[in-house]
């Protein structure tokens, strides 16, 4: 078998379009004819930044020529498309991936190299498309990138924020939020399309009319117009073969304005009448599974909501004209989280108030399109909005929301006769003080398919988030499991090892990543387990390099690279890492012969910008960190860094370094995490709880090859009924106290004692909700377990092979593929 396949070269194009000239040739000149006429410059005078436009400019007539052959292509086959709603989309950079996507990485590089310009500084000068804050955003930009390359007709729909995520610096220890100006110099890939502008109404108010025929018409009078302007990315599938695109909805002010309605009837807030239009898309919402609850969100939402709907309809009517018939079978809108939901309304408004269906009609259409999908259990995330807030903003579609609950609780009645209690749960409407629009149960009512992204996470949805839809609609709930595109988190972040790979077991585990499982019987073999732990070494100097430039901070590259890297949040628990460190400087103080492996301890993560906890957890890191690096006592054994701005691009550089991966969150709380996927298919072992995806990683890699510790979901709910109490640990276990006192001194932070007291507290007094201190013990012995096997290098080598090996479950193309027989129905449109 390898006979064959390692002849093929590591380094073969992947893509054979025949109409395109590919060669170094032709990108040489296009790269050049780019300097002088698009950006006005020479040879000699262009900055690594003018090579960047040029060199992305160059690439872009590739992208649009398939563009426009994939549109005519699923316009004539009037094909039926995913159009994936998503407040957020994390796209990181895209001139790499593009080259690589086209086969062309290697010939650019080259072609550059004889222009004198080296591609690896070129890359640096793109900025990160930052239009999303986590896991969620980034699984719409893997999502994206699988569809396109399995050729199925989709198009993604969201919102060009001005500024995308906060640019995170790191000053005396402390998170300081700086604008994110992405768009400072222009953005070499995204298309302007003025021709498809879309109209949005806000606020005004609802007439009651009577029609001909004597029946109730609702006519909703606006109070402002706001223009939607589109943005289009392309989304280039690997090969090439089929250019998708991502639509970005811009505001812009209309100039209408309905002042009489303002004046007269005081409906909306004197405020109100400052509104500029142009702020709905200004900024992203820095917080990350935490719902916002503010005004501006909720126009965002329905901005982007009601502007993709009406392009979807306005493409589906050019089609088939009135003929509603058929929307169902040519349209189908993925929810990724209730941040679209807005839109199940907005569609049923369109129906009934515009198109004039009767309401049973319309509600099928809107049933058989929408589906959503669910990323959280966390109570805090999960979407509720002031009734009066929304009757203000779009009171129209109030009473609409209020018509489908008025529907949906006589079918609870029908199921459960008299329940009250069971309508008072499942009802949009939540009667609390202030009456609340749950977006969740609208959007189970209003979708025909809900999903959790992970088997244990769906489990949870089905048995803890809503048992009573479960028993009302049997079989809406499934799961689809995450994935990461092995394009963007192997091939093209982890050159050496990809080529590696690629010698041994041929070149297209890109598109079929199961193949990786063919490594399995290299595992054992001694000049494998060289050769891979080679490429970690050399992934780990590049990295060292990194941080120095980026801290100042040496590290030892022989040291075990340990890392987690993930949005802060207490749940995720990056304070049970790090009072693991202050266990391990404790142990090294009080015994200078403590036996570890080196280990260096490399952190990556914003904090929401209110979320006071979590940025003192980036602060204690920090100052921990600066004492332990400082002492030379200790020094040699262990570092701590933190790396400022995590996010796409720098993850890029560290995810290829990682020995280990930590992976620690409270089981139960973390959906599946996507980060877990990218470390272990690049060869780090995970330290990790049972939960998410870290289950179904752990069945693959066998439990041999992963370091599990800590409570279950079981036992977490089993110590929660029966009352936990942090104390118990801070009293029994010597080494807790000890750490967690430490905290209240000024030990780290000298003239400051306190500062981390919030800490300590929020992990006693404050309850420790995330049980931190029951997890203590086992983490620490887990970690003994991994420093033991790293000593063994030829185990440690074995098992960092197989976790690269077993990893093709997680491809995202599994995950469409799933996606596509379960739920969406959707045929593959090949492009010439
Ligand atoms: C979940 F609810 C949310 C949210 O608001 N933002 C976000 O990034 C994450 N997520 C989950 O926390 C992860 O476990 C999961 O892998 C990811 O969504 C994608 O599903």
């Amino acid at each position: 078998k390898s006979a064959s396949s390692s002849q093929q070269s590591a380094n073969n194009p992947v893509s054979t379009i025949p109409e395109l000239d590919l060669s170094k040739k032709a990108f040489k000149e296009a790269v050049v004819r780019h300097l002088h006429s698009t950006l006005g410059t020479d040879e000699n005078k262009a900055n690594n930044h003018a090579w960047f436009k040029a060199a992305s400019a160059a690439i872009q007539e590739l992208v649009l020529n398939r563009l426009r052959k994939t549109q005519k292509s699923h316009y004539l086959n009037d094909t039926r498309a995913v159009h994936y709603f998503s407040a957020e989309f994390l796209m990181g950079r895209l001139l790499s991936n593009n080259m690589h996507n086209f086969g062309l990485f290697e010939t650019a590089q080259a072609a550059l190299q004889e222009l004198g310009v080296d591609l690896t500084d070129v890359l640096e000068e793109e900025p990160d498309m930052a239009l999303g804050n986590g896991g969620l955003g980034r699984l719409a930009a893997c999502y994206i990138d699988s569809l396109a390359t399995m050729d199925y007709p989709a198009i993604g729909y969201g919102i060009h924020y001005e500024y995308g995520l906060f640019r995170q610096e790191i000053k005396n220890g402390a998170q300081i939020e700086r604008p994110d100006n992405w768009r400072d110099y222009g953005n070499p890939w995204e298309i302007c399309r003025p021709e498809s502008i879309q109209e949005i109404s806000l606020y005004g108010y609802v007439e009651t009319k009577y029609g001909k025929k004597g029946q109730i018409q609702k006519e909703w009078h606006p109070g402002a117009i706001v223009k939607g302007l589109p943005w289009d990315i392309p989304v280039v599938g690997y090969g090439g073969k089929t250019v998708n695109v991502l639509r970005l909805w811009e505001s812009q002010a209309s100039g209408y304005f309905n002042w009489d309605v303002f004046n007269a009837g005081g409906y909306v807030d004197a405020e109100r009448e400052n509104v500029e239009a142009e702020t709905i898309s200004k900024v992203l919402y820095p917080n990350d599974e935490t719902e916002a609850g503010k005004e501006l969100r909720l126009i965002q939402q329905y901005f982007f909501s009601a502007c993709s709907l009406k392009d979807i309809i306005r493409r589906y009517k050019r089609a088939h004209g009135d003929d509603w018939s058929r929307f169902t079978d040519q349209v189908v809108i993925q929810l990724n989280d209730t941040h679209p939901a807005i839109a199940i309304p907005e569609l049923m408004r369109i129906l009934v108030d515009r198109a004039e269906l009767d309401w049973d009609s319309a509600w099928e259409i809107c049933q058989n399109t929408f589906a959503y999908t669910n990323h959280t259990l966390l109570p805090e995330a999960l979407e509720k909005w002031p009734a009066r807030m929304i009757e203000k903003v779009l009171p129209r579609h109030l009473e609409i929301i209020y018509e489908i609950n008025h529907r949906f609780l006589s079918e609870v009645e029908k199921k459960w006769p008299g329940d009250n209690l069971m309508k008072a749960k499942l009802s949009i409407i939540e009667e609390s003080n202030e009456k609340m629009v749950r977006m969740g149960n609208l959007s189970v009512i209003g979708a025909f398919a809900v999903n959790g992204v992970a088997e244990i996470h769906s489990r949870l949805v089905k048995q803890n988030l809503f048992p009573e839809f479960d028993a009302l609609y049997p079989g809406k709930l499934t799961n689809v499991t995450n994935g990461i595109t092995p394009r963007r988190w192997l091939k093209a972040c982890n050159p050496l090892l990809s080529d590696l790979i690629s010698k041994k077991i041929g070149n297209d585990w890109p598109l079929h990543l199961s193949k990786l499982d063919d490594l399995s019987t290299l595992a054992d073999n001694k000049t494998f387990q060289n050769a891979f732990m080679r490429v970690k070494q050399k992934n780990k100097d590049a990295l060292a390099k990194e941080i120095k430039q980026l801290t100042g901070i040496s590290v030892d590259t022989k040291a075990i690279f340990d890392i987690q890297i993930k949005r802060l949040h207490e749940y995720k628990r990056q304070h049970l890492n790090l009072l693991h460190i202050l266990a391990l400087y404790r142990r090294l103080l009080e015994n200078p012969d403590y036996e570890m492996h080196p280990r260096v301890f490399i952190f990556g993560a914003k904090a929401a910008p209110g979320y006071a906890l979590a940025k003192t957890i980036i602060y204690a890191i920090n100052k921990v960190a600066d004492k332990i690096n400082a002492d030379v006592r200790v020094n040699q054994k262990i570092k701590v860094v933190f790396l400022p701005n995590y996010r796409v691009s720098l993850a890029e550089k560290m995810i290829p370094a990682a020995d280990v991966s930590q992976q620690i969150s409270t089981a139960g709380k973390e959906a599946s995490g996507t980060g877990n996927m990218k470390l272990a298919l690049n060869g780090a072992l995970t330290i990790g709880t049972l939960d998410g995806a870290n289950i179904e990683i752990a069945e693959e890699v066998g439990d041999d090859n992963i370091f599990i510790f800590g409570n279950t979901v079981e036992q977490v709910e089993a110590l929660t009924a029966r009352g936990y109490n942090p104390y118990d640990y801070y009293y029994n276990n010597k080494e807790i106290k000890a750490v967690l006192d430490w905290l209240d001194s000024d030990y780290f932070t000298p003239g400051q004692p306190g500062e981390l007291s919030p800490l300590k507290q929020s992990m006693l007094d404050g309850g420790d909700p995330y049980l931190v201190l029951a997890d203590f013990e086992s983490y620490s012995e887990a970690n003994i377990r991994l420093d033991e096997a790293y000593k063994d290098k030829t185990r440690w080598a074995k098992m960092a092979i197989l976790n690269t090996a077993k990893m093709g479950k997680f491809t995202s193309d599994r995950s469409i593929e799933d996606y596509v027989s379960k739920i969406w129905k959707l045929e593959k449109c090949g492009i010439e």
